[in-house]
Formats: structure tokens, C-alpha cells, sequence
């Protein structure tokens, strides 16, 4: 038995403790155990028939007599027991990805949850979002999980797969002998869904890697392995493609398992155009790139961001040197589409503030929703005035921090928007939204949407075209002409970051740009986990070539206040 499989076992009979809430210090002793187990560089067996298990540092006479359990049996009873204990569903939670037996049981405990389709059921009606450390967002990764589980097969959530993926990283990177895992296809080109998971893992000896991978714990069947490559199913649904290279080869296999086909397709045509053969030109280089611009360079290319990589007309820049330069998360200064307490959002004001200026940001602006959406608790007159003072009174207490006013007004069904004139004159920022009639004709819609386009109280459109990744298409909507119109009237598109929404998508927010339309990268976030997720939105804008003077909210508080002005 391989000590990873040793190390797992201790693992697993940390969690079950845990669960059964065994004292603090035992729990600690079997994970300390599992971690140095799974360290090691010498074969247990070995270590074993020189009788040293207890010479392990860290290791006691009593892990090393379950150690020598393990290794002579194949199991432990102690395991095997408390395993019998603990009902299946309970199990099955406790290994959905990001949860652990502290959360397993917190739902049994509180909400007397013991099985995949109760936590499935009390996640979609919204009770757990308001248990202790819980919150919308790990609400939703449980909901997309379970979904997973569900719909074996189809594309994952990008957020989901980085779930995966994080969890993948820590159990391959803890292995002997290997120095660099990377996940490489889609999920580096932060695509918003993913077929498979590319895995590349740096290691001189390829089989222990593979080995390993095969006898993780949430692998259900290695699919096919050969050479340096494997491809595994596993229990989450989704399958995971690894290759084990040296270390010197780390980069170049990286870059080739980053793809997209498309994109290296269209490097080779280019290059053998030029007479340049690629597979020659970098074999006689020796393979040893230490970065990805090497590899560009030796191509005679200035290097290509992952996210560009789709042959989306790149490689054709790139050859001519007109590759735009992309936006970062480092140029966004503020986030304009946050709700809290106030509606239907979980975070106080003070709470949202002080995240947005740990994080770094200048400003922010609170749009909560309107009266007349009632399901989201939407904010009355006077309510609205109410938060207006506190919000000054927070800004007055901030040097270098501004909070803007602003408001999230639904687009009637008629065209239109549901708010008095006068609250929408009253804040800093308007945004209007579609929240209901989804299933109105192209036509319909298509003019419902320019009425607020049209609207000079409305500062941004959010989630222009209500898609609900794997759950709700985009409605019919002429978007040429709401492009047009926004650009016309200089209405500010939004670039929802929320996972399951980007929207606009990439291609749309291409577009957008082409046609002159500026945009804002907003997280809308209901809790303040959900304030973390501006990455997403701005690899949207990454894979659709903007640069921050495409975004609106990288422009300093008083450039950005003229402009909202100006429309
Ligand atoms: P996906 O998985 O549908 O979300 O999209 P991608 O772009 O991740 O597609 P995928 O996983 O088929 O391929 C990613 C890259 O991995 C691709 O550019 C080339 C590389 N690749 C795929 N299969 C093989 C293979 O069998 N051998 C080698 N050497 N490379 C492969
Ligand atoms: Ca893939
Ligand atoms: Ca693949
Ligand atoms: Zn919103």
C-alpha cells in the first residue's frame, strides 16, 4: 500500500471524529499524522521491516500500530466502525467539494439534514444562508455541487471546477517529488463553463503521480493512462485529464495543455505560412522555457494572455503586433452594483464598506432594489432616505473613500421603470434591471429594454441579457440594436461578475466595445463572500480584449462622477 493511501485513511478518520466530535486533540493527531504520512518520501513497507514506524517524527506508538494495521490488513477496523456509525448520506455530504464534517454536521444538527437530497432541498429554499458561517455564496457552491452530481456529463460552472481544481492542487502538490500542478484548457482561459479538467503536474517520475491520482479518494475509474498521461473519472461527475512532466518541461506542457486547440491550430498554420515548423523550433530549443513568453517570443510573437487564446483573431494581432492591453482586476477601483441589509442582501453598509476598502477600492456604490420588487424587500421612500443619511454620515467619517447612493430599479414589463422620477434624480447611480416577463417576444423586449436604454436616469443597464448559466437562456433580444442605443444615449453596460450570471458574456461585451458602448464590471453581490468574485468579470472583459478605458469603474471617484453627470 502506498503511503498516500496510509495518509488518506488517517484522513478520513480525522473527519469522522470530527464529526462525531471526539476531543479537539485526537482529531489533531490524526491529521498531523496524515500530513506527515503523506510526506514522506520513504515506502512505509520499507520503514516497517526495519521496525522504525515509531522513529517517524510525529509518529507515536499509537498511529504506529494503526499504520501496521493498515499495512498488514489493507484497512482499519477503527475506520471501518465508526464509518458503520455515521449514516451514507451523511458521508456523501461530508465529501462534496468545500464541505467538511464541521458543515455536515451543522446541517444535521440544526436542520436534522442527513442526506444529499435534504441538503439539496433546505439549500434551494434558502435555509442555509443564515446558519452560523454560512452565507448566500456557500449556499449556492452547494446548490451548483449537488447540481454537478446531478447532471453527470454536461459543461461545470467555471466556479465550481476552481473548486475542484483548489482541492486537486493541495492533494497532488503534497505528493513526493512533485514541484508544480497547474491547472491548464479551459479553466486557465476562464471560459465560463468547462468540459474537463486539465491537470499538469511537475515530477521526474510520472507513475506515483498518476498512482495517486487514481487512488484519490473521490476518483471513480481511470478512464485511460498511458505513458505520462491519465484521464479520471471522478465522483464529482467530472473528468480530469493529467500529465506528469520533468519539471523543465513544466511551461511548455502547460502552454500546450492551455490550448485552445483552436488557438495552437492557428499558431502552427501561421508559423509553417512563415516557413517555421513549431515542433522543430521548439524541440531545438530544448524545451526548457521558464515562462510562457519565451515559447511566444521563440515564435516571434509578444505573448498571448490565456484568456485571448480561442482564435478569436489573436494570433493575427499578435503577428502585427496590435494585441490590445487587457484590463486587471488591479485597475478596478470600485464596484457599482452591491446590495445589503437595506433589501434583499446580507451584509450591513459599514460591513460592505469595509470590504470594498480592504480590498482595495476608492469606492462603491449600494443599489438596492426598489420598492415594488417585493420579493427582494425593495426600499421605500422613506427608507431610502433613511439609508441616504447614513451613507453620508460614513462618508463624512472617510478620507479617500466615497460610497455613492445609487439605486437597483426593475424595467417594467411595458417599458418603463418601477420608481418615481424623483428617487432616481435623488441618487448617484441608476441602474435598471429585467427581474420578470422573461418570456416576452424579441420585439417586446428588444423595446421594453431601449426604454431604459433611452431613460437619462438610468446610468447602467445590469445583466443585460438574464442568463442564468445552465439554468435560463438569455431572452429573445435584438442586442445590435440595444448596442446601438446604448451607444447612442451613452448608457454604461454592465458585466455582471457573478458566476452563474457574466453578463454580458465575452463575445456580446466584444461587440459592445466595437460598437463604442462603455461598460462596468459589477459583482451585485448579496453577501460580502460574493464581493470577491470580480476576478470572473474581469476575465470576461479579458476574453472579450477591453482595457480599463473600457470600464467605467477604473476611472477615479471624480472623473467618474462627471461622467455619470455628463449623461
Ligand atoms: P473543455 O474541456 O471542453 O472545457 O475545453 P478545453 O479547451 O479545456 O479542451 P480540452 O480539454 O479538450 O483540451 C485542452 C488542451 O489539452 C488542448 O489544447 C490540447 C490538450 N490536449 C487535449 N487532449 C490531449 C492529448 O490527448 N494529448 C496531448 N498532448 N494534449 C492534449
Ligand atoms: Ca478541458
Ligand atoms: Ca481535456
Ligand atoms: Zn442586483
Amino acid at each position: 500500500m502506498r503511503n498516500e493511501e496510509v495518509a488518506w485513511i488517517f484522513h478520513e478518520l480525522a473527519e469522522l471524529l470530527e464529526f462525531k466530535e471526539e476531543e479537539f486533540f485526537k482529531i489533531r493527531a490524526y491529521k498531523n499524522a496524515a500530513r506527515i504520512l503523506a510526506e514522506l518520501e520513504e515506502p512505509l513497507e520499507e520503514i516497517r521491516l526495519r521496525g522504525n514506524l515509531t522513529k517517524i517524527p510525529g509518529i507515536g506508538k499509537n498511529i504506529a500500530a494503526k499504520i501496521n494495521e493498515i499495512l498488514t490488513t489493507g484497512r482499519l477496523q477503527k475506520l471501518e466502525d465508526l464509518s458503520k456509525e455515521i449514516p451514507p448520506g451523511l458521508l456523501d455530504i461530508v465529501s462534496l467539494p468545500g464541505i467538511g464534517p464541521k458543515r455536515a454536521a451543522q446541517f444535521r444538527d440544526s436542520l436534522g439534514i442527513t442526506s444529499l437530497g435534504e441538503l439539496a432541498k433546505a439549500a434551494r429554499a434558502g435555509r442555509l444562508r443564515d446558519l452560523p458561517g454560512m452565507g448566500r455564496k456557500t449556499e449556492r457552491d452547494i446548490i451548483r455541487c449537488i447540481e454537478m452530481l446531478e447532471d453527470r456529463g454536461g459543461r461545470v460552472l467555471l466556479a465550481t471546477a476552481k473548486i475542484l481544481v483548489e482541492e486537486l492542487k493541495s492533494y497532488l502538490k503534497a505528493l513526493p517529488g512533485v514541484s508544480g500542478v497547474e491547472a491548464g484548457g479551459s479553466v486557465r482561459r476562464w471560459r465560463d463553463t468547462v468540459g474537463d479538467i486539465d491537470l499538469v503536474v511537475a515530477a521526474a517520475d510520472p507513475e506515483p503521480v498518476m498512482d495517486a491520482l487514481s487512488a484519490y479518494p473521490r476518483a471513480s475509474e481511470v478512464l485511460t493512462k498511458s505513458g505520462n498521461r491519465l484521464s479520471l473519472q471522478t465522483k464529482w461527475g467530472i473528468t480530469v485529464d493529467l500529465e506528469v512532466v520533468p519539471e523543465e518541461q513544466f511551461t511548455l506542457a502547460l502552454f500546450l495543455n492551455t490550448g485552445s486547440h483552436a488557438h495552437l491550430n492557428k499558431l502552427e498554420n501561421i508559423l509553417t505560412d512563415k516557413g517555421v515548423n513549431i515542433k522543430t523550433a521548439i524541440s531545438r530549443s530544448g524545451a526548457m522555457f521558464h515562462d510562457e513568453r519565451e515559447i511566444y517570443s521563440l515564435l516571434d510573437l509578444p505573448y498571448i494572455p490565456p484568456e485571448m487564446r480561442e482564435d478569436q483573431g489573436e494570433v493575427e494581432a499578435a503577428a502585427q503586433n496590435k494585441l490590445p492591453h487587457l484590463l486587471e482586476v488591479e485597475d478596478i477601483r470600485g464596484d457599482l452594483h452591491i446590495h445589503t441589509t437595506w433589501s434583499d442582501g446580507l451584509s450591513t453598509i459599514e460591513q460592505a464598506v469595509k470590504r470594498a476598502r480592504d480590498k482595495g477600492y476608492s469606492y462603491m456604490a449600494l443599489t438596492d432594489h426598489s420598492q415594488s420588487l417585493r420579493i427582494a424587500r425593495g426600499l421605500s421612500l422613506d427608507k431610502l432616505k433613511e439609508q441616504h443619511r447614513e451613507i453620508r454620515a460614513l462618508n463624512e467619517k472617510f478620507d479617500g473613500f466615497t460610497v455613492l447612493t445609487g439605486i437597483e430599479v426593475d424595467i417594467l414589463p411595458r417599458g418603463g421603470l418601477d420608481c418615481p422620477e424623483e428617487i432616481l434624480k435623488g441618487v448617484d447611480l441608476v441602474i435598471a434591471s429585467v427581474h420578470s416577463a422573461f418570456k416576452q417576444d424579441c420585439e417586446t423586449m428588444t423595446a421594453r429594454i431601449i426604454s431604459a436604454v433611452d431613460d437619462k436616469n438610468v446610468d447602467i443597464i445590469g445583466h443585460l441579457t438574464g442568463r442564468l448559466i445552465n439554468h435560463r437562456e438569455a431572452y429573445a433580444l435584438d442586442l445590435e440594436k440595444v448596442l446601438d442605443a446604448s451607444a447612442r444615449c451613452g448608457t454604461i453596460l454592465e458585466i455582471n461578475a457573478s458566476p452563474e450570471r457574466l453578463d454580458l458574456n465575452d463575445a456580446n461585451a466584444r461587440r459592445a466595445k466595437e460598437k463604442g458602448v462603455k461598460m462596468a464590471v459589477n459583482t451585485d453581490a448579496h453577501d460580502l463572500k460574493r464581493m470577491d468574485e470580480m476576478s470572473y468579470g474581469v476575465a470576461v472583459a479579458r476574453r472579450a480584449w477591453l482595457g480599463p478605458d473600457d470600464i467605467v469603474n477604473t476611472m477615479p471617484i471624480g472623473k467618474l462622477r462627471k461622467y455619470l453627470r455628463k449623461r
